[in-house]
């Protein structure tokens, strides 16, 4: 398809990947365990992950774990940039290793062949001027830290973050400028673990209080790592990000209507407060009937009001449907979300509904909301794909999906949404965050490597390694 397309000039069109999803090397050159590292796939227990976290703080053992050796991103980055390169990425999303910086991640020194692994990292980018966008913590938390400190409703995590953000920021002030303070913020109400927390019966009060007490420290943590970079380096761009989504209204019975903004409020809180410095006055409500105390220093206010952030960053992958009918109860899985069938919808083979235009909606409610430049940083659409005889991998389904996705962001930005980028997810195929499968790839490049870790990693470029490259070269005039 080709046509005129309304894409500003300099927009950033590229990929995005995370650290523990693709790196590999889980022990080498002195990194430390990530929560991640102790998930197996979902095939073997990834979703005890969900129910009961603590078990993987003890002595399980299982066969294969997906994050040990991935893709093995850490010994192929160059022929990989190279890849993304010749499709013409203008820019990377990938993240930084909290714990090959800090291997527990409250030490005070770092980690110094860590630090070396992303100077090479960045520098192989700069060779072919893309630009990085690094989230400075995407679902890797030390693992120490949950095991010794709880994590992060322990509000020393924030110095340990704040103390790694400032290494970070010193040693490539002149290599990145584009910063997430944390992938998915709102992760923390759907799957703690993953976040960074441990909840424990034991010990805490209530799992909600746990929830809103982590995800203040993180937005203090946030707000402060804000300050930072900005003191650091003035040209620096520092975002929010935020798992999105819009929900519908089942019908037009006001109460649906009511459910829905209640459930979409759940997760901008957190943008709210990121973005506008405050807790939304919704919230006095929630953390009252649900008793909830936050334990808040004298400073936070300030603090959270003085940094807000620079650009608002999000995944997209679907909407939600909301239902007040105890009847509607075909509750169908989209992202770690659970949601109702939308029967206006086609899903994924892995059930994940498909709503092109609900990334229009979405764009042009959070840019409502907020007056901030936007920057999608995932979209995409994790499928099985088969390579044919000829060698060849014919996605023409992930073509048609991101086309849709492409086209409806345009619309925003003609309805006057101020968006500076696109990343789309897992631009290499990669372990999936959800289920720790490899099936489930979403890539413009094939990695030969299958759910239980075989294959030889070998690259192979799919159809839509031509298609993204078109895209990108016409500036979304051709997809
Ligand atoms: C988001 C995460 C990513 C990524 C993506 C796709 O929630 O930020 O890390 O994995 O979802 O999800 P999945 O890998 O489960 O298919």
């Amino acid at each position: 398809m080709i046509r005129n397309s309304s894409f500003p000039e300099n927009f950033l069109w590229g990929g995005a990947v995370a650290a523990n999803q693709c790196e590999g090397a889980y022990l080498e050159d002195n990194k430390g365990m990530s929560l991640v590292d102790v998930m197996p796939d979902i095939h073997n227990g990834r979703g005890e992950v969900f129910t009961n976290p603590n078990k993987f703080l003890g002595e399980v053992n299982y066969k294969y774990y997906p994050s040990h050796i991935s893709i093995d991103f850490y010994h192929n980055y160059k022929e990989d940039i190279a890849l993304f390169a010749e499709m013409g990425f203008k820019v990377f999303r990938t993240s930084i290793s909290w714990p090959r910086i800090f291997p527990n991640g409250d030490e005070i020194e770092p980690n110094e062949k860590g630090l070396q692994f992303y100077d090479k990292l960045f520098d192989e980018c700069l060779k072919y001027k893309i630009e990085s966008l690094i989230t400075i913590n995407h679902f890797d938390t030390p693992l120490y830290l949950l095991k010794n400190y709880g994590g992060w409703k322990n509000r020393k995590l924030i110095d340990f973050y704040l103390n790694y953000c400032k290494v970070i920021f010193n040693r490539y002030k002149n290599k990145v400028k584009y910063w997430l303070t944390f992938n998915e913020i709102n992760m923390m109400m759907h799957s703690t673990f993953i976040a960074g927390t441990v909840y424990d019966p034991k010990v805490d009060k209530s799992e909600d209080e746990v929830k809103y007490q982590s995800a203040h420290n993180q937005l203090v943590a946030s707000a402060l790592a804000t300050k930072l970079a900005h003191s650091i380096n003035s040209e620096f761009k520092v975002g929010c990000m935020l798992a999105a989504s819009t929900t519908y209204p089942y019908t037009c019975n006001p109460n649906d209507v009511l459910k829905a903004l209640n459930l979409d409020r759940e997760s901008y809180f957190f943008t709210d407060v990121q973005a506008r410095g405050y807790y939304p006055k919704y919230m006095e409500r929630t953390f009252k009937e649900k008793n909830i105390n936050i334990k808040m220093q004298p400073d936070d206010k300030k603090i959270l009001l003085e940094n807000t952030v620079d650009f608002i960053s999000f995944s997209y992958y679907s909407s939600k449907l909301a239902s007040t009918d105890p009847t509607k109860n075909d509750s169908n899985s989209s992202n770690i979300f659970s949601t109702i069938r939308n029967p206006y919808l086609k899903a994924s083979g892995w059930n994940w509904q498909i709503d092109p235009v609900g990334l229009r909606i979405t764009m042009n409610n959070i840019y409502d909301r907020y007056q901030k430049p936007l920057f999608i940083v995932e979209n995409g659409l994790g499928e099985k794909d088969v390579i044919e005889e000829d060698g060849t991998i014919n996605d023409t389904y992930r073509i048609d999906y991101l086309r849709d996705h492409i086209l409806e962001m345009e619309e925003a930005i003609k309805d006057g949404v101020e968006c500076i980028g696109y990343t789309t997810w897992g631009c290499i195929d990669l372990v999936s965050a959800s289920t720790g499968e490899m099936s489930k790839r979403y890539g413009f490049i094939y990695v030969d490597l299958d759910d239980n870790g075989n294959g030889t990693r070998k690259r192979i470029k799919k159809r839509s390694f031509d298609w993204y490259k078109k895209v990108i070269s016409s500036n979304g005039s051709e997809l």
